[in-house]
């Protein structure tokens, strides 16, 4: 493959996209077996309308290692038995860092460290730092779509089955008020 040359990547604020772009990935109800505390219901939507959850629009840039990728990810509004609608999460392999900057919508960020758990508010205009070695997800916290840009090493890769092995911490669900409230993984 050539090496990549210098470009400008445009950011579509209105429609969420990116011109050149690279490859999209759509998740749907059913490509998250597990992942909601009420897999039961998750199985139920994923069964019946499965519905978009969120969608990854990435620029050209590889990932490859010293290539720094970013990437446009949009979580849908919702919740599956009062849990927000969230990303798979992962850790990265070789624990780099990553940067998120929330674009429209409002949402969080779900840290893991195997130990502890950090939670960031994310509003338009909110960078959020996931330092070496956190595994994060991302939520919809709102009522409309929640968007934010990310960039990260290009070597960093995608370890999902830590997640599945270790968890998250918490879960952010709905509270009484509409906002989010953090509980146990496991309650
Ligand atoms: C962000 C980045 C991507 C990631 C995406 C969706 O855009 O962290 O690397 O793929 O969120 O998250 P996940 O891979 O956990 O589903
Ligand atoms: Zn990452």
């Amino acid at each position: 493959t050539p090496p990549i040359m210098p470009m400008a990547i445009r950011f579509d604020h209105e429609q969420l996209t990116l011109a050149p772009a690279g490859p999209t990935l759509t998740r749907r109800m059913s490509d998250l077996e597990g992942l909601f505390r009420d897999e039961a219901a998750r199985a139920a939507a994923a069964a019946g309308e499965n519905p978009v959850v969120y969608t990854v629009t990435s620029s050209p840039v590889p990932e490859a290692n010293r290539e720094l990728p970013q990437s446009i990810t949009t979580i849908m509004p919702g919740t599956t038995s009062g849990e927000f609608w969230m990303t798979k999460g992962h850790q990265h392999p070789d624990h780099q860092g990553e940067i998120y900057l929330a674009i429209t919508g409002r949402g969080g960020i779900l840290m893991f460290d195997g130990e502890q758990t950090s939670w960031l508010e994310m509003l338009p205009g909110t960078i959020g730092y996931i330092p070496p070695g956190w595994a994060h997800r991302s939520v919809n916290t709102g009522t409309e779509p929640y968007a934010f840009l990310a960039v990260y090493p290009g070597g960093a890769g995608h370890d999902y089955d830590w997640v599945v092995e270790h968890g998250m911490g918490k879960r952010a669900f709905r509270g009484p008020d509409g906002s989010a409230l953090l509980r146990p993984f496991a309650e």
